[in-house]
C-alpha cells in the first residue's frame, strides 16, 4: 500500500510540471491521484518510510473535530504545525521581525494577542462544526454525519464540505483536505473518500493520510461499524523544489508493514475523544526526514 505513495512521489519526480506556486518555493505537479488504503485489517497509513509524528496529525484532527479555529488551543497541545501562517501575517502587518518561539509564547500567554493575531480564521473546524447559512443558521455537519451513518447508512449524502466559498478571503489558507465522503457497505464497513483539492506531497500528505484515518475510526466507533477503505484523491499533487532530495531519499527505502491503531475507549460522542485514547502498534518507522514547510 505504501508503494502507491511512493511511485506517486517517483511520477511527480519523472513528469511533474514544474512551475512557479503561491508561495514563490516552485513545484512539480501533477493533476489528478488516488490511493486506496484497506484499514479492514486493523492497520492504518501512517507511513513508514519516513518517521510520521502520528500524534501531532492526530491532534490536529482532534482540534478540527472541536470547532477551535486559534492557534493557542493547538499551542497548547504542544502542536506547531500551524504557527507559520498567522507568523507570517504578524510579521508583514507589524514589520517586527518576532522569532517562531516568541511568537508561540506570546500566543501561549497572552489571550488579547492570541485573539488579534492566533486566529485562523474560519478554516476547517468553523466549517464541519458551524457552518453558517445565508438565513443565519448554523450546521454541524459532524453530528449530521454521525446521525445519517447510524440512522441511514445506505444514504449517498453523507459528507461534510469546507469549502465555503462566502468565508474564503477570512481564512488564513483555504481547506486543502476540503471534502469528506461516506459510504457504508451491507456488511457494515464503513469507507471514507477524501477529496484534497492541493496536496504538498511529501510534508502534508503523510498528516493528511494518518488523521483521516483517525477520523475514520473514530466515526466508525460512534456508528458501530468496522473500518473498511480510505479512499484518497487528490487534486493539484505536487512536490516543493526544495523537497526534491528528501523524496528521493524516501523512494530508496523499503516499506514496512502499517502499524494498526485502535480506539481505548468509546466516547458519548464525537467530542469526547483525547489523544489518550489512541494506541498505536507496530510502528517501526525509518528515520525522520527534515524538510521546510512553504509558507
Ligand atoms: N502548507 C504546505 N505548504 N504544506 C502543508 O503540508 C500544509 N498543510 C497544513 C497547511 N498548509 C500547508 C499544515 N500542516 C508540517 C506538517 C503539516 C503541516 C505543516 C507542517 C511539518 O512541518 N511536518 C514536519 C514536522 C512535524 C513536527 O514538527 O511535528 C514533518 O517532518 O512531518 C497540510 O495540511
Amino acid at each position: 500500500p505504501e508503494h502507491q505513495y511512493l511511485d506517486l512521489l517517483q511520477r511527480i519526480l519523472d513528469h511533474g510540471d514544474q512551475r512557479v506556486d503561491r508561495t514563490g518555493v516552485g513545484t512539480r505537479s501533477l493533476f489528478g491521484a488516488m490511493i486506496r488504503f484497506d484499514l479492514s485489517d486493523g492497520s492504518v497509513p501512517i507511513l513508514t518510510t519516513k518517521r510520521v509524528y502520528w500524534k501531532t496529525a492526530v491532534k490536529e484532527m482532534l482540534w478540527f473535530l472541536t470547532g477551535d479555529t486559534s492557534l493557542q488551543s493547538l499551542l497548547r497541545e504542544n502542536v506547531k504545525i500551524w504557527t507559520d501562517w498567522p507568523l507570517a501575517q504578524y510579521r508583514r502587518a507589524t514589520g517586527q521581525d518576532i522569532s517562531q518561539d516568541a511568537f508561540e509564547q506570546r500566543v501561549l500567554t497572552d489571550d488579547a494577542f492570541a485573539a488579534q493575531w492566533g486566529d485562523l480564521g474560519p478554516i476547517y473546524g468553523k466549517q464541519w462544526r458551524r457552518w453558517q447559512g445565508a438565513d443565519g443558521r448554523v450546521h454541524d455537519q459532524i453530528a449530521g454525519l454521525v446521525e445519517t451513518l447510524k440512522h441511514n447508512p445506505a444514504s449517498r449524502r453523507m459528507l461534510f464540505h469546507a469549502w465555503n466559498v462566502a468565508e474564503l478571503d477570512q481564512m488564513a489558507l483555504p481547506p486543502c483536505h476540503m471534502v469528506y465522503q461516506f459510504h457504508v457497505t451491507s456488511d457494515g464497513r464503513l469507507n471514507c473518500g477524501l477529496y484534497q483539492r492541493s496536496c504538498d506531497l511529501l510534508l502534508g500528505a503523510a498528516f493528511n493520510f494518518t488523521g483521516a484515518a483517525a477520523l475514520q475510526l473514530m466515526l466508525a466507533q460512534q456508528a458501530d461499524l468496522r473500518p473498511g477503505e480510505l479512499v484518497w484523491m487528490g487534486g493539484d499533487v505536487h512536490l516543493y523544489l526544495n523537497h526534491l532530495d528528501q523524496a528521493r531519499e524516501q523512494i530508496s527505502r523499503t516499506p514496512r508493514p502499517f502499524p494498526t491503531m485502535r480506539l481505548l475507549r468509546k466516547p458519548a460522542n464525537m467530542d469526547g475523544y483525547r489523544i489518550e485514547d489512541f494506541h498505536v502498534e507496530g510502528y517501526a518507522p525509518h528515520d525522520a526526514i527534515k524538510a521546510d514547510v512553504a509558507v
